[in-house]
């Protein structure tokens, strides 16, 4: 694997609606983000990627973008974001914007303009269709929000518009040479403006399986998941080709891909030595468990089923490339909620999982609250509810029998909304986040959960990361830690959750005890210096490590 300039940092999302309000109306913005970058530099981040933050109706919540050249006033304006790049450069912080270019929004002009004109050059931007006159849609596939992914092109009854999402994003064609002229020209501008590169947004859907045809039924609504067409969609590495040769490549840009279902044999084009991206997210566990019937529907990750998924993702890209590791984000419940068996989710437990996925070989990225172990938040109404996909679930699990706490209690498993609470600052009003009405409740958590309580508690799961951080730029470990052979120690030993980074003399072990259960291990031979752990007075006696309840040990060999 080539050496890259990214290799060995840390990385962090900010979703700017609920980080930090600066003035008082409730909504984050960027001078907030700017007035808390110590925060971040003395956690360690190296890379920052920031959430849309462009002109937009919000009804994706900023995913349907209106001006690609546009700061939305509710985050500030341009100078604002000109002025954070600037400072998060001076801490040795790069930005990274959110390149969403599956869709634009309805409100966008290229749409207003192909609804005045469908046949047009503008038209050609979009996916616009006859209505066929017998009312049989183009094709049945189901969008990820729910429904038909066919609307009536606004003003003309006669013509069908595709979006994938929302009804108010509209995709755009890529297989127009002249739209991706359009965001070439747009990705260079950005790069051009000195952030350090981008996350690109549900990019796998770009390339449709085309014509447009149904696949069968997997639900009683007579569509099918956009995963079926996904699966018969073939050629995007023309698309992305072009986009890192015209824009990423002489950049030399960072971009992390999130790519859901991708092609194996394709993952040395999305990420090797001169792949399309520099990285993509390892989504095994957070799409594990999912049922064509919905949440309500989905099975619970166990710590055994989230050990399977990690080490097949670890053995699957190899060094293929460099994966990027999460244990959530935006669109997924806390990872403290989702890994660790219901009510066990203690400070030990919560620095266990992070030490588990931290380590990984890739890139580590933190979620904004994730460091503070935040988690899932509380859900009595669907009146209280914002995410439209979990409006959407909610009718699912409804229309299949389930009850309104049934209903309910899916979206407190999966919600969107569990990522987007304000981030708890400190455990005055609204946790600190903001003077105003937050625009999402605060976690009812904050005054146990918040960042000033945990930065004074040396033992805090903040701390903890921080020495999660510093550990991954230990010079002693470094190397190990970042280009370091990944090799699972005793993986049939069901919730001991157990593996090697890098090789020989280098070497380390993470061994943790995914369960409230002691148990005892047999070490590897050489093995029993601790450079780190989770609880005080890690116990190895005659060449055994013995683990309490939900006790994580780093090793290196022993240096007598
Ligand atoms: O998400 C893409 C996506 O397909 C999955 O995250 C998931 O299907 C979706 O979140 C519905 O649960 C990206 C963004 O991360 C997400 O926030 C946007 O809603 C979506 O694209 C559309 O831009
Ligand atoms: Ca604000």
């Amino acid at each position: 694997m080539q050496k890259k300039w990214w290799h060995g940092k840390v990385a962090y999302q900010i979703y700017p609606k609920s980080f930090y309000d600066s003035n008082g109306d409730g909504i984050g913005d960027l001078p907030g983000i700017a007035s808390k970058l110590d925060v971040l530099k003395d956690l360690g981040i190296d890379i920052l990627w920031l959430s849309p933050i462009y002109l937009s109706p919000l009804a994706d919540q900023g995913y349907d973008i209106a001006d690609y050249h546009a700061i939305d006033p509710r985050f500030g304006t341009m100078d604002d974001l000109d002025s954070l790049i600037a400072k998060a450069k001076e801490r040795g912080i790069g930005i990274v914007m959110d390149l969403v270019v599956n869709h634009c929004s309805d409100e966008h002009e290229w749409f207003k303009k192909a609804c005045g004109d469908p046949d047009g050059r503008y038209g050609k931007y979009f996916y616009i269709v006859d209505a066929p006159a017998d009312g049989k849609l183009p094709c049945n596939w189901r969008g990820y929000f729910g429904g038909p992914v066919w609307d009536e092109l606004p003003g003309h009854p006669d013509k069908l518009y595709l979006h994938l999402f929302h009804k108010k994003q509209p995709d755009l064609n890529w297989e127009n040479p002249e739209l991706r002229e359009e965001i070439y020209k747009m990705v260079n501008w950005w790069l051009d403006k000195g952030i350090a590169g981008f996350r690109i947004d549900a990019i796998i859907n770009i390339k449709k399986a085309l014509p447009f045809k149904d696949y069968p039924a997997d639900r009683a609504d007579g569509l099918c998941s956009i995963d079926k067409m996904l699966e018969d969609a073939h050629g995007i590495g023309e698309f992305l080709g072009e986009l890192r040769d015209r824009c990423f490549a002489p950049h030399n840009a960072f971009t992390v891909g999130e790519v859901f279902n991708e092609k194996e044999e394709e993952i040395p084009d999305f990420i090797g030595d001169n792949g399309y991206f520099s990285s993509m997210y390892d989504f095994g566990p957070t799409i594990f468990g999912h049922s064509p019937k919905g949440w309500a529907a989905s099975k619970v990750c166990t710590p055994e089923d989230y050990k399977a998924c990690v080490f097949a993702a670890q053995k699957k890209i190899g060094d293929v490339g460099m994966i990027s590791n999460i244990i959530e984000n935006h669109d997924e419940s806390r990872g403290v909620s989702r890994y660790i068996p219901k009510g066990e989710a203690t400070p030990a437990a919560k620095k266990l999982l992070a030490a588990e996925y931290f380590l990984l070989k890739g890139l580590p990225w933190i979620y904004q609250g994730q460091e503070l172990g935040m988690e899932n938040h509380p859900v009595s109404s669907i009146d209280e509810v914002d995410d439209v996909s979990s409006v959407d679930e909610y009718k699912v699990a409804r229309a299949l029998g389930y009850s309104d706490r049934e209903a309910l209690d899916a979206i407190e498993r999966f919600g969107r909304d569990n990522a987007r609470t304000p981030y708890q600052w400190d455990d005055s009003e609204n946790a600190g986040f903001s003077a105003g009405t937050p625009w999402l409740p605060v976690n009812a958590d904050y005054k146990v959960i918040n960042y000033k309580a945990e930065e004074a508690d040396p033992d805090s799961v903040l701390n903890f990361y921080k020495k999660l951080v510093a550990l991954r730029k230990d010079e002693r470990f470094a190397e190990a830690l970042t280009y370091g052979e990944f090799r699972p120690y005793l993986p049939e030993v069901e919730n001991f959750m157990s593996y090697f980074r890098g090789v020989g003399d280098g070497q380390l072990l993470v061994a943790g005890n995914f369960q409230r259960g002691e148990r005892e291990v047999v070490l590897p031979e050489g093995f029993g210096e601790v450079v780190l752990g989770n609880l005080e007075g890690a116990r190895i006696e005659d060449g055994r490590l013995f683990l309490r309840g939900y006790e994580v040990v780093v090793l290196c060999r022993r240096h007598d």
